[in-house]
């Protein structure tokens, strides 16, 4: 059915119809049921309420069916109706005839339609460009006509029951009504939101007072007052420092009065703290008039001046990329507020501010999520064009990551360097992928201030009633080029010609306060005068400003310090043998009644023999102890991933599920009375923001084992940008430390090129200035001490721990209770506690790390290799130097060998190739060129041939063990390989020859070249 239908000449007939329908929806045919059926507002009004509302709400299960509360009327004798019916053009009273009724009724319908209309589409007639680029093309359904309403029509009473507030209307007033609401300098997107509260509640807000707040005089100077410190302060650096890039605000000015706005109305809410995630536009703008910066420091590092001190070291970083702290004062309430330090990469700081919200409302008790909140901003196309926008919204609902709702700023200037939003987006508006999780959506001129900040109002009552996401889309405009030293008119000429004719926002709204008579014609200009002053002063001042305090290891970090040296920083992880029994006990237990899944409970068995017997500690198990026993001490333990809870390989079970009723038990949780808490959350299936999260929640919480673990390894590409820009690089650029743990499972299995490595060789170029654990632990018990370990110290650094997978089950791989006990500790590197023979008497030392240990140690007990001993590298970065020259003091007569299963070109040989070389040069090792025997170099990580799998494993462990072999480098292993292929040569080791590599290798001098 179309809306053409409605003004059908016999449209007074859809009255009857419509009669007809409320009686008995199926007594009308299905194509006017499903019209009728698609007046949701109508169906609302079904029930009894003749009461008068301050409006009426469409989706309101509360109100009364137009016709029928027209009936109703009648039937009931009730003498308001004769009052009606007289403002609906009835003369004299009467008895009210049928057709009357179905006139009204028609009246009715039609009018709801056209305003339910206004409330879905409105906002595509609101004048929201201060450029007026494109002319604002009439909508069809927001047209009188389209409804069946004349020219005549517009002065006639129509009942529409106190939606607009109104009981009756003229068409007249309604749409001056809707026009005002939803097409003036604000349009609104909210009818997408399914839940009626909260719909109800932005209606009610914005309809009420036609979306508009009358500012008093105060308010309206305030609004002033932050548009000319916006604005003289970019013209100032312009002036002082022209061409230097700053990405100024100019053109999107009155973001800074809606940013007042937000802190002060949000105080009065009850908010606290604000952490601020922000891009490169307006910046400055932001660090200086919003959260207090001192000019002087920003003109300071405009002179080359460092925004730390030179002695706390780090690679520093551009100005507007730093973050700053500050606490900003409303008339009662205090504000702090933190912007965090964000790389260029465009939203990608946003889920490391939700992260850092999430730990910050458990430090403040922030239950409800009141105190605590998130502030975004965004560029148009950078909210448009990047995938971390949507995965990180979808965290927003989510129980193991909601903050309680961020507000949303988008700074749309139209424009994203030279691209133009029809080539950077799909969808009418850059703010379409906010309707994901149903976010109301305020789209307003920056060209009016007082709409701005009247939306950040709506906004943040919105977002502290409701606690959800909320977006502000301000169109404006970016006055100069995408930095200061671009040339806008190559690419958009036309735009910025009418840029270079537009007055600014500041200009535009001091000439309507002089209007308005709220002050006088040359006041404006005074408060230019004044700003510019104060700026000047503090630019003469700023060649003396020096930073006398390093920015960090403040508020919840005080007390840390920073690393010193590079020794072994064990920290003191081992745990009295009671408290790990006391772990291993509540690990065992369920509560009374709980129906334990069967084989669940014979898993449970098995582990309270391990701490029985103090034997035959899996991996599971001793993750379980570094978990509990740092609970006990009182330290919080966060862990998010996909399907963590469970464990992707179903080891890790840390939530046990009741099997009748799916209630949920975590035993970590249940050691004793007083202990921490641990969260194990199975996260969405993201990397990249869920990675941020638990990043940007390190960042706020040192005190807390914070972690996060991949499904397999290699996803974790996935999440490149927070491993390059934030995890590796964040404490040197912005001297912010996290102690975040990387969980990777890696490990060459057979299972194919996908799930086989966590690409240890990326993680090891990212390593240099201690800024990085790398481990790769190859027992429980060290698995267990690297993780308390992670707590145990005064610094904290990412640890990145590439995880077994095969060795989650593996009979070797298990440790005894005792090596977790008092004395034991870490070991970054570890030999075999039962040597073959004699250190004097071996020949060869195989040095590796991870699974392929226990590959070497089976195939050298089974071959008999007893001259080659085994050396593990656990700790990759920092590279163990001490710890491995100690060794080799009692193995300077033997060949080196580094055996890996990666491919030659993957794995940790290229890095670690010339540490041992370098190590063993200055211990005096004969020979201290290592032997590389691993996969040859190859394109993708593994095979997808199981077979070839197994006999390329079988073929490298067979080399590394093989006595006496010359190196081989990549060309000549290469050039085997094509000998090979064409028949001439046997294979290289590493590349499976096609049969079963041979076993007598040890001892044999294998064909080399
Ligand atoms: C992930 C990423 N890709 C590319 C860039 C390069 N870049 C910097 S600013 C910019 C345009 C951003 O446009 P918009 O989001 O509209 O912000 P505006 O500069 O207009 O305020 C681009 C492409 C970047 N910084 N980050
Ligand atoms: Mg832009």
């Amino acid at each position: 059915m179309t809306n053409q239908l409605i003004s059908d000449p016999n449209a007074a007939a859809i009255a009857d119809l419509y009669q007809s329908f409320l009686a008995n929806p199926s007594a009308v045919d299905p194509g006017w049921r499903s019209f009728f059926g698609d007046l949701d507002f109508l169906d609302g009004y079904r029930g009894a309420s003749w009461a008068p509302r301050a409006t009426s709400v469409i989706g309101d299960d509360e109100g009364t069916g137009l016709s029928e509360a027209l009936f109703e009327k009648r039937d009931s004798g009730d003498t308001d109706l004769d009052e009606i019916l007289r403002r609906l053009g009835k003369q004299g009273g009467g008895q009210t005839s049928a057709q009357e009724i179905r006139q009204a009724t028609l009246d009715s319908i039609r009018a709801l339609m056209l305003i339910r209309a206004y409330r879905v589409r409105g906002h595509l007639e609101a004048d929201l460009d201060p450029l007026g680029l494109k002319p604002i093309e009439p909508h069809p359904e927001l047209d009188p006509k389209t409804y069946g309403f004349t020219e005549r029509d517009m002065g006639r009473p129509i009942f529409i029951n106190n939606v607009l507030g109104l009981e009756t209307a003229t068409l007249g007033e309604i749409m001056k009504a809707v026009r005002e609401t939803y097409c003036d300098t604000i349009g609104v997107e909210y009818m997408h939101i399914q839940d009626p509260a909260q719909k109800a509640w932005i209606q009610e807000r914005i309809e009420s007072i036609h979306n508009r707040t009358d500012f008093t005089v105060n308010g309206k100077r305030a609004i002033l007052d932050r548009l000319t410190a916006a604005e003289v302060f970019e013209r100032f650096l312009d002036k002082k420092y022209t061409g230097t890039k700053r990405f100024g605000l100019d053109g999107g000015e009155a973001m800074i009065p809606a940013l007042e706005q937000i802190l002060k109305r949000g105080g009065q809410l009850g908010l606290e703290e604000v952490v601020i995630g922000m891009p490169h536009r307006g910046r400055l703008n932001v660090l200086a008039n919003f959260m207090g910066k001192p000019y002087t420091a920003i003109f300071s590092e405009f002179q080359g001046g460092a925004a730390n001190p030179e002695d706390v070291g780090g690679s520093g970083d551009v100005k507007y990329h730093l973050g700053t702290s500050s606490d900003r004062d409303f008339d009662d309430s205090s504000v702090h507020l933190s912007l965090t330090a964000n790389p260029s990469h465009l939203e990608a700081v946003n889920p490391v501010v939700v992260g850092k919200v999430r730990a910050k409302q458990a430090q403040r008790e922030d239950a409800d999520r009141t105190k605590v909140m998130a502030l975004l901003m965004h560029g148009d196309a950078a909210f448009a064009g990047q995938g971390l926008v949507p995965e990180t919204l979808d965290l927003s609902e989510l129980k193991g990551y909601r903050i309680g709702g961020t507000i949303h700023f988008i700074v749309n200037n139209q424009i994203g360097f030279t691209t133009n939003p029809v080539n950077s987006r799909s969808g009418p508006y850059c703010s379409d992928v906010a309707k994901m999780i149903q976010a109301p959506i305020f789209h307003v001129n920056g060209d009016h201030p007082e709409a701005v900040v009247h939306v950040a109002r709506v906004a943040t009552e919105f977002r502290q009633t409701f606690k959800k996401d909320v977006v502000i889309d301000m169109f404006c405009y970016r006055r100069y080029g995408h930095n200061e030293s671009d040339e806008p008119a190559f690419t958009q000429p036309l735009m910025y010609r009418r840029i270079g004719e537009h007055e600014s926002t500041r200009a535009i709204y001091a000439k309507q306060l002089v209007a308005e008579n709220v002050m006088t014609a040359d006041e404006p200009e005074q408060m230019v005068q004044q700003m510019t002053g104060r700026l000047e002063a503090d630019f003469q001042a700023a060649g003396g400003y020096k930073v006398n305090k390093a920015d960090w290891l403040e508020g919840a970090w005080s007390g840390m310090s920073a690393v010193k040296g590079w020794d072994a920083r064990r920290g003191r992880t081992a745990v009295q043998m009671k408290t790990l029994k006391e772990v291993g006990k509540a690990l065992t237990r369920v509560p009374e009644g709980f129906n334990l899944n069967r084989k669940i409970g014979r898993q449970l068995d098995t582990k309270a023999k391990m701490f029985e017997t103090g034997e035959g500690i899996d991996w599971a198990t001793a993750e379980a102890l570094a978990f509990g026993t740092l609970l006990i001490d009182g330290t919080g333990v966060r862990l998010s991933g996909q399907d963590c809870n469970r464990g992707t390989f179903s080891q890790r079970h840390a939530a046990l599920i009741d099997q009748e009723t799916e209630e949920r038990y975590v035993p970590l949780n249940h050691i004793r009375d007083k202990q921490a808490a641990i969260e194990v959350v199975d996260s969405p299936l993201s990397e990249v923001a869920v990675l941020g999260f638990e990043y940007g929640f390190s960042l706020a919480e040192p005190r807390a084992l914070v972690m996060w673990e991949a499904q397999f390894g290699d996803f974790c590409n996935g999440a490149q940008i927070i491993i390059d820009q934030f995890i590796t690089s964040g404490e040197s650029k912005w001297l912010r430390m996290s102690g975040l743990v990387m969980l990777l499972p890696h490990g060459y299995e057979g299972q194919g090129p996908e799930h086989s490595s966590a690409r240890i060789e990326r993680f090891l170029q990212l390593c240099a200035e201690d800024n990085l654990q790398v481990v790769n632990c190859s027992t429980p018990a060290n698995y267990f001490h690297v993780l308390r370990r992670q707590i145990q110290r005064e610094f904290r650094k990412p640890l990145v721990i590439f995880t077994p997978k095969s060795l989650l089950r593996h009979k070797r791989c298990v440790s005894k209770l005792a090596e977790f006990g008092p004395g034991s500790s870490f070991h970054r590197v570890m030999y075999c506690d039962e040597q073959p023979c004699d250190t004097k008497d071996a020949k060869q030392v195989v040095l590796c790390s991870g699974k392929v240990y226990y590959d070497l140690q089976a195939e050298r007990e089974k071959i008999g290799a007893n001259q080659v001993h085994i050396l593990r590298l656990e700790q990759l970065y920092p590279f163990p130097a001490d710890a491995l020259a100690a060794e080799f003091e009692k193995y300077k007569h033997c060949d080196l060998v580094w055996c890996q299963e990666e491919p030659r070109n993957m794995g940790p040989w290229t890095f670690v190739a010339s540490f041992i070389e370098e190590i063993a040069v200055e211990a005096g090792v004969k020979n201290p060129r290592p032997r590389y025997a691993g996969r040859l170099s190859a394109a993708s990580p593994a095979t997808g041939s199981f077979g070839r799998h197994q006999e390329e494993q079988m073929a490298l462990v067979d080399d590394a063990l093989s006595l006496g072999k010359k190196a081989m480098s990549r060309i000549a292993a290469r050039k085997q390989l094509h000998r090979a292929k064409a028949g001439k040569a046997k294979p290289p080791a590493g590349k499976a020859s096609g049969k079963t590599a041979g076993r007598k290798a040890a001892g044999k001098h294998a064909a080399a070249e």
